[in-house]
């Protein structure tokens, strides 16, 4: 799990907060997830926006508080937990019901979030390229030059090499954008990923079995930005469609995927114009 230390910790006030508190942005695929994991623990939360497309998450209050730069954040009674997935098993440790780890699959359980995890930069490079286009605005090179030098740079007391693995991303996205092998490498990671998860659900409702549980938030998150990127999901993996539209239905989770409308259609429109083009993630993707 990954608690900061005080030495990681440069914007101190935090460390003075009870109670529980989320910094996250409303479209960012792990702050979505974590806050279906809150609504289905029923915790009250505070929750702090960090407006990705404004770079406050690399401003010097945030780095401050998150070195990697990234949403989301937990701050639990002055202790300040990041990485997403870890946020997700420290709660269920202090919070334990409902279950959403259930005993005994622990292992399972951190084996599929650390493949979830290990595809996030592919997620951000198809969101760039098949959802999020025409273009947010990028991180400047002065962006990026604070970016490297303001956080503690260190994670749990080691230095720690993230930002880097960051900055190289946007350098570049700002360099030469998602070209079409990046694209068709991450989807090929998607396919066969999405491919497990959908044997897993051969006739059963939950990745686990019977129960709902973290790895369905997860991987349900996943899903939704991929069709969010025209991810043909119900076509390549049917009963992972159909398990993704049963847990759409349910309020915990719509509410948090939920988009307003101008942002529906720039969306749809992003996918219209791939597709007049010939240009869409099922062609480049070579779905
Ligand atoms: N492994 C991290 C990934 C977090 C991450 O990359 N978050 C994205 C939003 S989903 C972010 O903060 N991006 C920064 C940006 O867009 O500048 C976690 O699970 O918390």
């Amino acid at each position: 799990m990954v608690k900061l230390t005080d030495a990681d910790i440069k914007t101190k006030e935090v460390q003075d907060w009870k109670g529980l508190h989320v910094f996250h942005f409303p479209f960012s695929s792990c702050s979505q997830k974590t806050r279906i994991f809150l609504n289905l623990k029923g915790l009250e939360w505070e929750g702090h926006l960090i407006d990705l497309m404004g770079n406050e998450n690399v401003s010097e209050r945030y780095l401050g508080i998150n070195p990697r730069g990234l949403v989301p954040t937990l701050v639990h009674d002055g202790d300040v937990h990041i990485e997403s997935n870890d946020i997700l098993t420290y709660l269920e440790e202090t919070f334990p019901e409902p279950k959403l780890i259930p005993e005994g699959t622990e292992e399972e359980t951190q084996v599929l979030l650390d493949l979830e995890d290990d595809l996030h930069l592919d997620l951000r490079a198809i969101s760039f390229r098949f959802v999020f286009a025409p273009p947010v605005p990028p991180k400047s090179a002065d962006v990026l030059e604070q970016y490297g030098k303001t956080g503690s740079g260190t994670v749990g007391g080691q230095k720690d090499d993230w930002v880097g693995v960051e900055i190289d991303f946007w350098d570049r996205l700002n360099n030469e954008g998602i070209t079409d092998e990046v694209a068709r490498a991450a989807a090929g990671k998607f396919k066969q990923a999405f491919g497990d998860i959908d044997s897993r659900l051969a006739g059963r409702p939950y990745i686990l079995g019977d129960t709902l549980s973290a790895l369905d938030i997860a991987w349900f998150i996943y899903a939704h930005r991929m069709m969010l990127a025209d991810y043909p999901l119900h076509r390549l993996h049917p009963n992972m469609g159909a398990w993704y539209d049963r847990l759409a239905e349910l309020p915990a989770f719509a509410q948090e995927i939920a988009l307003p409308p101008e942002i529906d259609a720039a969306f749809a429109a992003t996918r219209a114009a791939n597709a007049a083009a010939g240009t869409s993630l099922e062609v480049v993707g070579g779905l």
